[in-house]
């Protein structure tokens, strides 16, 4: 019989797996045990978003729900006005389930608190369960998305410890070592999608992939700039890359998608782009920003979270990445270790208002 906590993460691992497809609803996961604590189903959201996990689980269960418990991520949802599929809650009760544990609470004011309350009422003994509160962060970029209906923006940037963004002239490799790219890896496949500019496609030729941990590779976006891009790019061989243009980008072969956006002397309007990654269902937004893009991001505002990844090396030569000291200052919010580097991360009071 597993316990709690490994019930609660094999749910969460489906989950993880799920992100970046299920938009516009977010990625859940749900597994059902019988009565006897025999495993019975297990399944995350569908492709776009329905049916949801609790639904497809019952589904293949049956009578063998009876008595049993699920594990979910998220609270199950409720009916309210223009909702698309059946209430998971309902569906959870009739199947005769006794018991639910709940990874955290649904951010979407519509069905918050509801869901759990109508488990409860039936008689169904409900637990939440969230180890570091690691669940709940899964979910706050969809708690972004449904209050502002843009994703919620981590920026992650690389430092030298002179405040330089690439390896001095004459040398090659990455700023940081193994273990911040594995933190790396990490944070894209927890992302929906992961956006660079012109200038790291042009200059790096980057993949965006997750190689150094079990997850899915976030959706490729490029926002291009007044310069153009060579035509040989890896990005252009991923059937899923966007490039947001303000004006016809040059490089781009013709098969990768390219959305327009209103833009100042070739450069996008940052807020335009948010709102079209919102309506595209993107919950979660990693960007991997060079000096120039970081420079917008931090000007506009419409950030959320923001990763340094410190080298204790310097790379004198190397370009400087904050030449305008925009880097917020104070205490981060959290500090790692990663092998001989440190990430710190920065939040943006949400309170503030947002400048386009
Ligand atoms: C769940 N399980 O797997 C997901 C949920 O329009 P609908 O019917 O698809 O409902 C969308 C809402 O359901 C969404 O805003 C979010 O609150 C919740 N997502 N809920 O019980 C799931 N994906
Ligand atoms: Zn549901």
């Amino acid at each position: 019989m597993e316990d709690d906590l490994s019930r609660i993460d094999r749910a969460f691992s489906l989950a993880k797996l799920a992100k970046g497809t299920t938009g516009p609803n977010p990625s859940v996961g749900a597994v059902l045990w019988d009565s006897k604590g025999r495993l019975v189903a297990e399944a995350a959201t569908s492709p776009t978003g329905r049916p949801h996990a609790e639904r497809r689980v019952l589904e293949s269960a049956r009578k063998r729900a009876e008595g049993g418990t699920m594990a979910v991520t998220l609270e199950p949802c409720v009916a309210f006005p223009g909702k698309k599929s059946p209430p998971c809650a309902a569906a959870i009760i009739l199947s005769g389930v006794e018991r639910v544990l709940v990874g955290c609470p649904d951010p979407n004011p519509l069905v918050s608190g509801k869901g759990i309350h109508a488990l409860r009422r039936a008689g169904i003994q409900v637990d939440l369960l969230d180890p570091q509160g690691r669940i709940a962060d899964f979910y706050a970029g969809f708690g972004t998305w449904v209050a502002k209906k843009r994703p919620r923006v981590t920026l992650k940037i690389a430092l030298s410890s002179d405040g330089r963004a690439n390896p001095s002239p004459g040398r090659r490799g990455a700023i940081t070592g193994e273990a911040a790219r594995r933190f790396v890896h990490e944070l894209r496949s927890t992302s929906d999608a992961v956006l660079v500019g012109a200038s790291t496609v042009a200059i790096d030729d980057p993949l965006l992939t997750v190689r150094d941990v079990d997850g899915p590779s976030p959706r490729p976006l490029v926002l291009a700039g007044s310069r153009g891009m060579p035509r040989s790019r890896s990005l252009w061989k991923d059937p899923r890359t966007v490039v947001f243009a303000s004006t016809p980008p040059s490089g781009v072969p013709g098969h990768v998608s390219v959305v327009e956006v209103p833009g100042v002397e070739g450069r996008c309007d940052l807020q335009a782009v948010l709102d079209r990654c919102g309506a595209e269902g993107i919950h979660d937004l990693l960007v991997e920003p060079g000096p120039g893009l970081l420079g917008a991001f931090l000007r506009s505002r419409l950030w959320d979270r923001l990763w340094v990844l410190r080298s204790p090396l310097p790379q004198p030569g190397g370009e400087c990445f904050d030449p305008d000291g925009l880097l917020p200052e104070g205490a981060p919010s959290q500090e790692r270790d990663l092998g001989s580097d440190r990430a710190f991360l920065f939040e943006r009071d949400g309170s503030e208002e947002e400048e386009a």
